[in-house]
């Protein structure tokens, strides 16, 4: 069987990959970009209009995932909006403007969280969320991981997501959370 991954992003592939790694003998994962205009009000609308995309383009069960920082002290900033902020942009440029405009923002006020709906698309879909919470740090710090990562400190820990291991990261993600329920979904249903 087949199944279609689809995404324009390189790193999520890589992390995708890696969090579904004890079913990868059980399909073979396409990885493929489509043209999508990600217009939705919500996650799950994104993922699965990339989703449903793909699967009609091909004809093949098809993947996507949906994902974004939400800021509290910078409230609609980014959250769905995540991949078009400051867009031309370089990820250090956005992450330097960010922590510019939390200057002044206490720790205790610094709460974010990144969220993930991923879909598994059929012919119907089948929706999986994930949300890893934890707070903007003061500085970039780490090259692992993508986007916000550098400014990313999840709960619990001193370090961003960009200075983890990309398995740690892929214990504790808003992507391995969504995806370990996606990939229990598959098992089931390829038995
Ligand atoms: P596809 O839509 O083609 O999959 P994309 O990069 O446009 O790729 P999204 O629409 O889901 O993906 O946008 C998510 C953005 O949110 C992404 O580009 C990053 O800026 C940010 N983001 C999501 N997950 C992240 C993570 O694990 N680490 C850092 N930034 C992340």
């Amino acid at each position: 069987m087949k199944i279609v991954l689809a995404t324009s992003n390189s790193h999520k592939i890589m992390e995708i990959k890696d969090i579904i790694k004890d079913i990868l003998d059980k399909f073979e994962l396409l990885a493929m970009k489509f043209n999508v205009e990600e217009n939705g009000k919500t996650y799950e609308e994104n993922a699965l209009k990339k989703a449903k995309i793909a699967y009609e383009k091909t004809k093949i069960p098809s993947i996507a995932d949906d994902s974004g920082l939400t800021i509290d002290a910078l409230p609609d900033l980014l959250g769905i909006k995540s991949a078009r902020f400051m867009e031309e942009k370089s990820y250090e440029e956005k992450n330097m403007t960010l922590l510019k405009m939390l200057r002044n923002v206490p720790d205790e006020e610094r709460t974010a969280r990144f969220t993930c709906v991923a879909v598994f698309y059929d012919g119907s879909p089948h929706v999986f969320k994930g949300v890893m919470e934890g707070k903007i740090s003061h500085e970039m710090r780490g090259k692992n991981g993508f986007g916000y990562d550098p400014i990313f400190i999840p709960e619990g820990y001193d370090k961003t997501t960009a200075e983890l291991e990309q398995s740690e990261k892929n214990l504790i993600s808003h992507r391995a959370k969504a995806f370990r329920n996606l990939a229990d979904y598959l098992k089931r249903i390829l038995k």
